[in-house]
């Protein structure tokens, strides 16, 4: 059984050394920070009704969508999910489309289609979020079986919660990931509720346990912690691109906020929210960088000022003009995926050769 909670201090990559500079460092604070702000944002605009249908947010768990898609490369694609903000942003979606998103607007990813969460710009990698769960695993297994026989070393990352592991779906991806030792990588956010629902209703055994009998590692890490998330990713794209197979890394975290904005979690006891925000993943790396001497008000400032213009831009965009309903329903052309953005470093020294 190989879950363990040990965080390696530098992994390979490729035969490389999978490291973080200090200007990586930053960059890992600055996407959490961009990710709050913007569901902050995001949040405000809802309440003030611009936001239509309700709002979900990844309160809390800003570490596990920034922390693992970080590590990815240009040509890894991706399947997100709807408390994963941080991996949009990383892979290059500005944070003005997804408040566009939200409210509907022209200038959002869909084009004023749906609101929330079901999204992805298929020409950063993404693909668009399916609803029911965890159906997006299987569509990760799909491309994950594509760079396989392609014989690429790409990887295939998304995200699910604790309560998708209860579905049928989820169960024939692993399998289908095992057998095949697919380049895949399953983050797991375990976020200690499904709706309401908490942990002691929803298994008997942790999740994680469950890779061992699909055939493959699962690597358990502390959520709120973005390079213990970093490093685990990062062994596990190593163990896909090397032919090794898929991983899953379930990352221990809370849900701060309900469900959705119309949720107000009094199913939550009190305790068990005190002591998950002492563990808030934003403070916590800002202590940690502010010892190491990196200057937090300056990337706090730089993240103000970004989500000052993108909301500006989100709010100037038109609603989508009527007939725009019926384009883009169904795929009219080859839907190849574009490259994503990969701003560690390892990528640029890659490319540099
Ligand atoms: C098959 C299916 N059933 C129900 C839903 C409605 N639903 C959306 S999110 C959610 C909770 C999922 O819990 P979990 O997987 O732990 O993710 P979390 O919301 O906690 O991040 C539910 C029940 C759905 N999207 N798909
Ligand atoms: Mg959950």
């Amino acid at each position: 059984m190989a879950t363990t909670t040990a965080k390696p201090a530098a992994i390979e990559d490729g035969g490389r050394r999978a490291v973080l500079t200090q200007e990586d460092r930053r960059a890992l604070l600055r996407y959490m920070l961009l990710m709050r702000a913007t569901e902050e944002r995001a949040l405000t605009l809802y309440r003030q009704g611009k936001v239509p249908g309700s709002y979900y947010d990844g309160r809390g768990q800003e570490a596990i969508s920034v922390g693992s898609a970080f590590v990815l490369g240009p040509r890894d694609r991706t399947c997100i999910l709807h408390r994963d903000l941080g991996a949009h942003l990383i892979r290059g979606v500005r944070p003005g489309r997804i408040l566009a998103q939200m409210m509907g607007r022209a200038g959002g990813v869909t084009g004023g289609k749906e609101g929330n969460m079901h999204f992805g710009d298929t020409e950063l990698g993404c693909v668009g979020m399916v609803s029911m769960l965890p159906d997006m695993a299987l569509v990760t297994c799909g491309l994950a079986l594509s760079f396989q026989m392609r014989k690429e070393p790409r990887v295939a990352m998304t995200w699910f919660g604790e309560g998708s592991t209860a579905n049928g779906q989820w169960h024939e991806a692993m399998n289908v990931a095992g057998v095949r030792k697919l380049p895949a990588v399953f983050i797991l956010e375990n976020n200690q509720f499904a709706y309401s629902t908490p942990n002691e209703r929803e298994f008997a055994v942790d999740p994680v346990k469950r890779a061992e009998v699909y055939g493959f590692p699962g690597v358990k890490v502390d959520g709120n912690d973005v390079e213990a998330v970093f490093y685990a990713a990062a062994e596990a794209c190593e163990r896909a691109r090397s032919g090794g197979g898929p991983t899953l890394i379930e990352c221990e975290t809370m849900r701060m906020h309900g469900h959705g904005a119309h949720d107000d979690m009094r199913y939550v006891p009190k305790e068990m929210f005190d002591v998950w925000a002492e563990r808030d993943p934003i403070d916590r790396y800002e202590r940690k960088l502010a010892d190491d001497g990196i200057d937090i008000e300056k990337v706090t400032a730089s993240v103000k000022e970004e989500i000052e213009r993108e909301t500006e831009w989100a709010l100037s965009q038109p609603m989508p003009e009527g007939p725009t309903a019926l384009e883009g329903v169904f795929a009219t052309s080859d839907p190849h995926l574009g490259d994503g953005n990969a701003p560690w470093s390892f990528w640029k020294e890659a490319a540099n050769g």
